[in-house]
């Protein structure tokens, strides 16, 4: 990839940050920036500024950060709306809609006082309009179709341009047929650094952000009008176990940060840690007002940064707590047979469907473990495994491994942590303790339901009234 980042003007006195003047309102640009592409989804090594202030840029969990060039005054960037496939984990892949190759688009990161003019060529089928979530900016560039601009029409290129007025933690989205086209994966995360590179300085920033699809097993395209009923949970269009480790060196001062633009909340939970709560939707958290935590709820459409020092090594568990949040597509409609004496009802289906295993009634952790035979691309409930077996897991879930001595800029997988020995849950091998009688299935007294298996083919045949008895 070409140096995009060269050396600005933005020196002494170039730094106004109010008044209608900074924004010129017509590119002097002779031409439209390049637009690069990014079709794999594995996190691309941090983006370090080559120009201008020095900041710790972040990583996005899968993604990549869209590199720009310098023109003058002005940082310039180019994202292409358009059609993308892009693969939730392996064994799934999703026709979406997104920015520059992939869902989501590319982070955009840029400096406190930074002048951004950001072109966006329309490469889908309909209008499409961005909308930089969270930016103060002129009423005009806030990219509302039909609001605040036309919509940008396919085929043809708008340009936005406003000053980054303050650091913090940012989304792009689209409005126009703002459903659908989120629906579809239209989202990017936008990250403004503080001016001062002292400020608020942490050794690695992760980014991500929640969406979610509803895809149905053996399709491809998300169904755009489900309100509530996703069946895959995501960090940045991934699914468990697609989505990145957080890989941290012991002892660096770490953020996350993560911005929601599914339909509902998510309590994001880490293991290991208490952290604190650094920054909101409306900027960074005054160090006296921070609080402590271990689970952060983020709401629809908010953002949301926590820190921590990350001087506990290990595999740490990180997860939306809802738990459906950590499930994947295949078996949400299985009913619930706990308790259940599966034997007569398995040996009645069995007759009609001879493959019929019965499923459920000791819970579902058997479903993790399992290589189910599954319709063409899908992903089954709960999967993935560690060290110690199946986890279970799905959707919303990846894990922080910290480990002592990583490079710098380090972020491969260094595997499972390796426990010093003494220190991992054991199986007790001791004496058992004599039990006391305890009913093995507790009894309620209610007459159990009877189950019939009716086979289709022999389906009693009606009479031209409609009734069988007569
Ligand atoms: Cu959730």
């Amino acid at each position: 990839m070409t140096d995009l980042s060269r050396r600005g003007f933005l020196g002494a006195g170039g730094l106004a940050l109010a008044g209608a003047s900074m924004v010129s309102g017509r590119t002097q640009a002779a031409s439209l920036p390049e637009a690069p592409i990014m079709t794999e989804a594995t996190m691309q090594p941090p983006l370090y500024p080559k120009s201008g202030p020095d900041y710790q840029p972040v990583v996005t969990l899968n993604g990549w950060t869209l590199p720009w060039r310098q023109n003058g005054d002005w940082k310039e960037f180019h994202l292409i709306a358009e059609p993308v496939v892009r693969e939730l984990a392996p064994g799934m892949k999703a026709h979406l809609w997104g920015y520059n190759g992939q869902s989501p688009g590319p982070t955009i990161e840029a400096v406190q006082g930074d002048k951004v003019r950001i072109f966006v060529t329309n490469k889908l089928p309909e209008n499409t309009a961005v909308h930089w979530h969270g930016q103060l900016l002129p009423n005009g560039m806030d990219g509302v179709g039909g609001l605040t601009q036309p919509h940008i029409p396919p085929g043809k290129t708008f340009v936005y341009e406003f000053i980054c007025q303050k650091s913090g933690t940012f989304m792009y989205h689209p409005h126009s047929d703002e459903m659908v086209q989120m629906a579809m994966g239209m989202m990017g995360f936008f990250v403004v650094h503080p001016r001062d590179p002292a400020e608020r300085r942490v050794d690695r920033d992760f980014v991500f952000l929640l969406n979610a699809f509803d895809i149905e097993a053996g399709s491809y395209v998300p169904k755009v009008n489900t309100m509530l009923d996703f069946n895959l949970w995501c960090w940045n269009s991934r699914v468990f176990p697609g989505i990145d480790p957080l890989v941290v060196r012991q002892g660096d001062k770490v953020r996350v940060r993560f911005g929601n633009l599914t339909m509902t909340n998510h309590p994001i939970h880490m293991h290991g840690y208490d952290f604190k709560v650094t920054g909101t939707d409306g900027g960074w958290v005054p160090e006296t007002a921070q609080w402590p935590e271990v689970s952060v709820d983020v709401a629809v459409g908010q953002m949301r940064a926590f820190e921590f020092v990350a001087d506990a090594p290990g595999d740490w568990a990180i997860h939306c707590h809802k738990s459906h949040h950590t499930m994947n597509a295949m078996g949400h409609d299985v009913k619930t047979y706990i308790g259940v004496n599966m034997k007569r009802t398995a040996a009645a289906i069995k007759k009609v469907a001879p493959g019929y295993m019965p499923m459920g009634s000791t819970g579902m952790g058997e479903m993790g473990s399992m290589e189910m035979p599954l319709p063409d691309n899908t992903l089954p409930m709960m999967t993935g495994f560690a060290q110690f077996g199946p986890v279970e897991m799905g959707g919303m879930f990846s894990v922080v491994k910290v480990r002592p001595g990583l490079a710098a800029d380090d972020y491969r997988d260094p595997g499972w942590y390796k426990h010093p020995e003494g220190t991992v849950a054991y199986e007790w091998k001791g004496e058992q303790l004599a039990e006391p009688a305890r009913a093995t299935s507790p009894d309620s007294g209610v007459k159990a339901t009877e189950f019939r298996a009716i086979d289709p083919r022999k389906r009693p045949v009606r009479t031209a009234g409609g009734h069988d008895n007569h």
